[in-house]
């Protein structure tokens, strides 16, 4: 069985390493959020692909959500102290070997999706991931900063700089000038089941879909199409998604996410304690499922791949 599962941040992560427990890793496809990318101190960062590398690598921090385990920050430190712009976005030590290597491969031509290849690979990472686009594509937020008027940052600005805390107005895909990643069409038209992680909506997949081609491919296969709410009780599992929702229209509820995405599923996954929603979606026309969605550790992460995986 061939899957593909489109990713972004700590939710997907989780679900990726229980994916692969339930369908064989080489036949399994990561499509990523690159909205987040960002240049730091000359460096490519790519938070989503690393995240989804690190997460089925087994290499990740699991309590932080981001970055290595085991990690230490003393070149950042260093950094800050030389005052170096930039360095409020935390790179690990053992995580600028990635930026570093990926940085020199494509200052010497090589394609955003390659490296991304090179580095799965050298991580011993069977499931193929794939660049939502090769191109910048970054996701930038409109926010209402202290003196008043509106002011577009940059994702990484709004939630890592700012704390998020700022009033978001609207968000922007960069993807819609772009062209999709090598095979991921391809991928998608050749997938036995798609799936739609646990990812926030706005911020991880919303991007994604924004490419042009892919929202159309993945509607095209809507019969084949899975998603896990990652909104559990009104409130996002990880995230901003609570944040970001309400500027899309959307009620910051599993069944709010269903209907977002109604164009796009044949079955939704949504926990127990969401029971209360279930008729919602389904005059959505979309199938539910009901499960413990929680991903405590790999065996839980494993059920609901397996779960969500059935219901198409
Ligand atoms: N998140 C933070 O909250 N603070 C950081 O300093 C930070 C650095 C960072 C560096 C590399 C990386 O791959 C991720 C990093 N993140 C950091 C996480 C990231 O900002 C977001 O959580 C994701 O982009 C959302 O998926």
């Amino acid at each position: 069985m061939r899957v593909v599962a489109l990713a972004g941040g700590v939710g997907a992560g989780k679900f990726l390493r229980g994916l692969v427990r339930a369908v064989r890793p080489e036949n399994v496809t990561v499509v990523v959020n690159t909205g987040d990318d960002i240049e730091v101190h000359g460096l490519h960062v790519s938070p989503d692909i690393d995240s989804g590398m690190y997460w089925l690598a087994g290499v990740m921090d699991r309590e932080r959500g981001w970055g290595r385990a085991g990690e230490t920050f003393r070149g950042t430190e260093e950094l800050r102290r030389l005052g170096a712009k930039g360095a409020w976005f935390g790179l690990g030590d053992l995580d600028l070997a990635t930026h570093l290597l990926r940085t020199s491969w494509l200052a010497a031509g090589m394609g955003l999706s390659e490296a991304t290849g090179e580095l799965c690979e050298r991580f011993g990472v069977a499931a193929r991931l794939l660049p939502m686009t090769q191109d910048p594509a970054p996701t930038m937020i409109s926010i209402v900063p202290e003196g008043g008027g509106v002011a577009e940052i940059h994702f990484q600005q709004y939630w890592v700089e700012r704390g998020g805390r700022d009033d978001v107005k609207a968000v922007r895909y960069g993807g819609s000038a772009t062209m999709p990643g090598p095979g991921v069409l391809d991928a998608i038209e050749g997938a036995d089941t798609i799936v739609l992680p646990p990812s926030n909506p706005i911020a991880s997949i919303g991007p994604i879909l924004a490419v042009p081609g892919i929202r159309e491919a993945v509607a095209a296969r809507r019969d084949r199409v899975v998603g896990v709410s990652g909104i559990v009780g009104g409130v996002p599992l990880v995230g901003m998604a609570d944040r970001l929702l309400p500027v899309a229209g959307v009620e910051v509820s599993a069944a709010g996410v269903a209907g977002y995405y109604r164009d796009l599923l044949t079955a939704w996954v949504v926990d127990r304690a969401d029971e209360g929603l279930a008729e919602r979606v389904a005059e959505l026309g979309i199938r539910v499922g009901i499960t413990d969605t929680i991903m405590a550790n790999d065996l839980r992460a494993e059920a609901l791949a397996r779960y969500a995986l059935s219901l198409v």
